[in-house]
């Protein structure tokens, strides 16, 4: 029988998890639950950035250097907009905006963010199940000097410059999980946090009632993957904010944030001088190959993650 994993994953360590593992597993073997507090509305279209970096990067079409958008974009629909006095920002090329138009359209039509991110799957060819975290509207808030922003006009309008003071999920209390959220981690045999930032990445998705709960509850090893290697994320503000927030920034402060929520914590070689310290707080540590820049080192890193967890 195969293995069934549930992956909460938000940008782009997130997408190269839910790759590691589909590449080590199978696609079918994957549920990922991604975040949505991300999300935002402009030029009347809505963008979900994190379960758009998962589809663009399953189906080969992510820009890698980048970590979003489509490779070799045009953008001639944002600058024609720009010319005539509307927002850009918010870089979106012509084939992203493809998607984000029949995503809007069907959402105007009342069909629910999960029905349409499983059919844009599905069009993309992949056999990935992906689910946002609800279907509901939650919307992360940072809380800077300058008073408190949308979590996009402080990471792409202000390029995350300033520092969090805290982070806030608008109209969690009243979402719910999306269809299947709760089953994919009750039922899972590995669950799975990725290696995503925990207070703007996986926290929101924590912030829909039941899905903690569920986590809490769950049968299966929960694994958290660590964001920080050698003191440093891969890429994003991460380490910053962990500094900003109160946190020490290395793999053994994301340590103690998951601690209590998950039982093992996975972390880089280049770190394995902390797993005595990982353990100490209740975690089994698991030390492996972690970075997955490169799309042909994922399924090695995948295998390795999953041998881990599942030892
Ligand atoms: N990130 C940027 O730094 N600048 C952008 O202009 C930008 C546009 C963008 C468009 C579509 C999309 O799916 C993602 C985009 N991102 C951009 C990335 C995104 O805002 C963040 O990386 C995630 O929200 C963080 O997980």
């Amino acid at each position: 029988m195969s293995i069934r994993v549930a992956i909460l994953c938000g940008g782009l360590g997130g997408s190269r998890l839910v790759d590691a593992v589909a590449r080590a597993a199978g696609e079918e073997a994957v549920t990922a639950i991604g975040n949505v507090g991300d999300d935002l509305e402009i030029l009347g279209l809505r963008v979900s950035p994190d379960l758009d970096t998962v589809l663009y990067t399953l189906a080969r079409l992510l820009d890698e250097s980048r970590g979003w958008g489509v490779r070799d974009e045009s953008y001639g629909a944002l600058g024609q907009a720009g010319r005539l006095g509307g927002e850009a920002w918010f870089t979106l090329g012509d084939r992203d905006i493809g998607l984000h138009l029949v995503r809007t359209e069907r959402l105007r039509r009342g069909e629910p963010l999960s029905s349409v991110t499983a059919d844009l799957a599905l069009a993309l060819g992949l056999r990935v199940r992906l689910l946002p975290a609800t279907d509901d509207v939650l919307r992360t808030k940072v809380a800077t000097d300058e008073g408190e922003l949308d979590f996009q006009t402080w990471f792409v309008g202000r390029r995350h410059a300033d520092a969090v003071r805290g982070v806030r999920f608008d109209g969690a209390e009243g979402t719910r999980p999306a269809p299947g959220v709760l089953e994919a981690i009750v039922e899972a045999d590995a669950v799975l946090v990725a290696p995503s930032n925990p207070f703007v990445s996986i926290w929101p998705i924590l912030a829909v009632p039941g899905i903690e709960d569920a986590l809490r509850s769950a049968s299966a090893p929960v694994a958290a993957v660590s964001p920080l290697v050698g003191g440093k994320a891969i890429r994003g503000p991460l380490a910053s904010m962990m500094e900003t927030l109160g946190h020490e920034p290395t793999a053994l402060g994301i340590a103690r944030l998951y601690a209590g929520l998950a039982n093992v914590f996975v972390l880089d070689r280049a770190d394995a001088a902390l797993a005595p310290a990982v353990e100490a707080l209740g975690l089994r540590p698991v030390v492996c190959e972690t970075v997955m820049v490169a799309p042909e080192s994922r399924g090695e890193v995948g295998r390795q993650v999953l041998e881990g967890v599942l030892a």
